[in-house]
């Protein structure tokens, strides 16, 4: 039996790795900082409750993760955990670069020092291309990170190459396109959509209000993701891969996607700050643009070519865009019965 050990465990991803590593047959262990010892409500959803040995583990503890990789046996290692939402890393720039980039290296030292035959894997992300220098995103593209988030990672990203590189480690570093699910987490664009459309089509009365709608984001499915992320460990060379459906939609498309999903018909009228969607139906103003959610430097282009992960790893998205809209919306509607 392989023991696999996932930081982030509680998250969308990590719920989700969790689930099929356990399904493979392995011990899953599981990192969970003290603030979320009762979060494990993905895991219910997903019915692993209980399924996971989990360890105290904060990603700002370097010592800890020493005496962790010194106790456990780990065949595989997945760095999940992050301060995952751009959104806040222009507030919490400092905690994020420590956190999603400066723990990072201290991960990778400790494995060196005490378990150099563990394989790692790296949560990268197309967060990392920002201003986009090449159309479709690949793994050679130059990144030009936009949000502290994105240079954190980029720091992170650099560092698992450059321990592959200098002392061996089998690390590899998946380099994920935006990725949703039921599971995700609430402040995110696509889960933010399809709560709010699902409380108004029980009945509810308030108005979506959205920032950027005209960024365009490449969209999977988290369940699909995982699987990718578990196949960069199994080949006898780590290596950097993109995982990306191929295919790219503006926001309002998603808002429009969960909206039909709903029984909304959505007519939008208005530009920029002033834009917003009434619903032909009801005559209802049920979205609009408030300026508070813009972000101080947008990624408004996100497209990925998945050709080597499809090639080398046999790996493909599965889900399309329109089926996690209606997937989404299904779940959140039904969860308000
Ligand atoms: P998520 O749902 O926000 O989960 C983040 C996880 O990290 C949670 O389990 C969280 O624990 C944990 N965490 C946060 N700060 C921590 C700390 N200081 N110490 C220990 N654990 C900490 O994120 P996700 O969507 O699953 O993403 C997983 C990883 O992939 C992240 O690294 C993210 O940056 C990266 N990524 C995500 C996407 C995407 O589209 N989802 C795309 C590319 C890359 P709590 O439960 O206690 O909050
Ligand atoms: O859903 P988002 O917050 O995701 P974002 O910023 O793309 O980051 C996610 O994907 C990254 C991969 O590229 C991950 F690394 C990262 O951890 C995270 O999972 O925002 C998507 C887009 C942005 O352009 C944002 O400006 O939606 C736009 N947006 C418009 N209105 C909004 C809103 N985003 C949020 N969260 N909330 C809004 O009201």
């Amino acid at each position: 039996m392989k023991t696999a050990f996932i930081t982030g465990v509680t998250g969308q991803d990590g719920a989700y790795l969790a689930r099929l590593l356990i399904d493979k047959g392995y011990q899953v262990h599981g990192g969970v900082r003290r603030i979320s010892h009762s979060e494990f409500e993905r895991h219910e959803i997903l019915g692993i409750a209980g399924q996971v040995t989990t360890h105290e583990f904060d990603l700002s503890e370097p010592n800890q993760m020493l005496r962790l990789f010194t106790k456990l046996k780990i065949d595989e290692f997945y760095n999940l955990a992050a301060q995952s939402f751009v959104g806040a890393s222009w507030e919490l720039p400092i905690y994020t670069s420590e956190i999603d980039g400066l723990a990072v290296v201290q991960m990778l030292d400790a494995l060196r020092t005490v378990s150099p035959e563990t394989r790692y894997y790296q949560a990268s992300t197309s967060e990392m291309f920002g201003l986009v220098q090449e159309v479709p995103q690949r793994e050679t593209t130059r990144l030009y990170p936009r949000s502290p988030y994105g240079v954190a990672k980029v720091f992170a990203h650099y560092m698992t190459i450059n321990y592959r590189e200098s002392f061996g480690t089998h690390a590899s570093s998946g380099i994920l396109f935006n990725h949703e699910s039921p599971l995700r987490g609430k402040e995110f664009v696509t889960r933010k959509i399809t709560l709010a459309l699902s409380r108004l089509a029980r009945g509810g009365d308030e108005i979506l209000e959205l920032g950027n709608m005209d960024a365009r984001r490449d969209w999977g499915f988290a369940g699909d993701y995982v699987e990718g992320m578990w196949r960069m460990l199994q080949q006898d060379a780590a290596d950097d891969y993109v995982l990306a459906t191929g295919v790219t939609t503006p926001i309002r498309d998603f808002v429009d996607m969960a909206a039909t999903a709903l029984g909304f018909d959505i007519a939008w009228e208005g530009e920029g700050e002033s834009e917003f969607g009434v619903d032909r139906k009801s005559g209802k103003r049920i979205v609009q643009v408030n300026p508070k959610f813009f972000r101080p430097a947008e990624v408004d282009l996100l497209i990925g070519d998945p050709a080597k992960a499809e090639e080398k790893l046999g790996w493909k998205a599965t889900t399309t865009v329109q089926q996690l809209a209606e997937m989404m919306a299904k779940f959140d509607y039904d969860a308000l019965a």
